[in-house]
């Protein structure tokens, strides 16, 4: 007999519950009984599953009470507030915000990434940043295979990334463009902050709001998350992190350092063995990884890979992949697959 688990998503209406409950489905993830949490706002909405309908409930402590596995993705102070009571209720929270990412005792999991959880006993796992993730699925094979010393991207996100509100938003700014209406602007870069600006036929070199430091968080996130998922502090990391009007499907230009000097042939060879990552790489027939062909697939595509005209250990990538799928909820289910498997739970 099958082992069967009581799952609850956290966040379950929003734009990485939403693909969390799609992955749950197509994966067709051992669940014995599933719990759709929200805000009072969404509470009695309804969400079909498998074929089931469920309503959605407000979230409160007690919603946790049975719950084997906990997805999170309702923003960071929601994970503060709830994870600990799902886990002192029994549950292991898989956390798709960035409260407990950082956390030392916290694991930071890309499944493809392999590395040792410190010990069964940990009940919060994290999941990474969507940039991070598919940044480092890419990399990781060829720091494994000639070391890395220095990793400079530039993103270009989608609005998804943002969540509901700001798809809405791109959606709503692109019809009033159509209708010579002016541009409303309330969600992006941060909903948030003091000012806002249009992002439909525009381009915002700003994702989340600024640090002391003149980076944004998004940046930090990513130059502080790459690191510990590869396991390296003196990996030279650095990020610019830039909105596009997309919908869904992240977008990143990346320099890379080598330790050792490799070929093209090798650099392509391991992008082609690494696991979840697809070589699409011919420019001759202008072959190339683009979002609106990611769009719903689970891999990381990389395609435009060039050698640095100066520095043969220099190399540039163009990496590509889903933000909702892989950059959130295909990971967190993985992970949670990945601790069945381990017997963890
Ligand atoms: P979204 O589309 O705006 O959805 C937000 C979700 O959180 C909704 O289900 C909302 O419920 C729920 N929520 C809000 N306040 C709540 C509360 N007080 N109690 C319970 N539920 C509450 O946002 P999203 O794009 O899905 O992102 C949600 C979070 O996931 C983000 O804040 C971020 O931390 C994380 N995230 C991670 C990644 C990643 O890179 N791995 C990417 C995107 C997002 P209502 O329908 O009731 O409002
Ligand atoms: O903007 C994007 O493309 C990714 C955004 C992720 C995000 C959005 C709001 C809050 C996060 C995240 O996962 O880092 C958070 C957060 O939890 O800090």
């Amino acid at each position: 007999m099958v082992k069967t688990y009581n799952v609850a998503i956290m966040g379950a209406t929003g734009a990485v519950g939403q693909q969390m409950k799609e992955q749950l489905e197509k994966r067709d993830f051992p669940i014995k009984d599933i719990v759709f949490l929200s805000s009072s706002r969404s509470a009695g909405k309804e969400i079909e599953f498998k074929g089931k309908t469920f309503t959605v409930q407000e979230a409160k402590p007690e919603s946790f009470k049975g719950i084997d596995i906990a997805l999170f993705s309702a923003g960071g102070s929601i994970s503060e507030e709830f994870a600990p009571e799902a886990v002192k209720r029994g549950a292991i929270v898989i956390d798709n915000t960035s409260a407990f990412r950082m956390d030392k005792d916290v694991p930071l999991v890309v499944p493809e990434v392999k590395q040792k959880r410190s010990g069964s006993s940990q009940r919060i796992i994290a999941n990474p940043n969507c940039s991070t993730i598919q940044m480092v699925c890419a990399l990781q094979p060829l720091k494994e295979q000639f070391g890395m010393t220095k990793v400079v991207v530039s993103t270009y996100q989608a609005v998804s990334g943002a969540g509901i509100g700001a798809i809405n938003e791109l959606k709503a700014q692109a019809a009033d463009f159509d209708n010579a209406k002016d541009a409303q602007a309330e969600m992006l870069p941060v909903k948030s902050a003091k000012n806002h600006y249009p992002i439909a036929f525009n381009v915002i070199p700003q994702i989340d709001q600024f640090a002391d430091n003149g980076y944004t968080l998004e940046e930090m996130k990513m130059i502080n998350e790459t690191k510990k998922i590869m396991h390296d502090d003196s990996l030279a990391v650095a990020a610019t992190c830039v909105r596009l009007p997309v919908v869904t499907g992240h977008s990143e230009s990346v320099y890379v350092e080598l330790s050792r000097a490799a070929t093209i042939a090798q650099v392509k060879q391991a992008i082609k063995d690494a696991p979840g990552v697809e070589l699409m790489d011919d420019p001759s027939n202008q072959i190339y990884p683009m979002p609106l062909m990611a769009a719903g697939l689970d891999e990381v595509f990389v395609g435009r890979i060039r050698q640095d005209l100066d520095n043969p250990n220099g190399f540039h990538l163009w990496i590509v992949a889903d933000n909702l799928v892989k950059g959130a909820a295909l990971n967190s289910v993985q992970i949670a697959e990945a601790l069945i498997e381990e017997n963890v739970i």
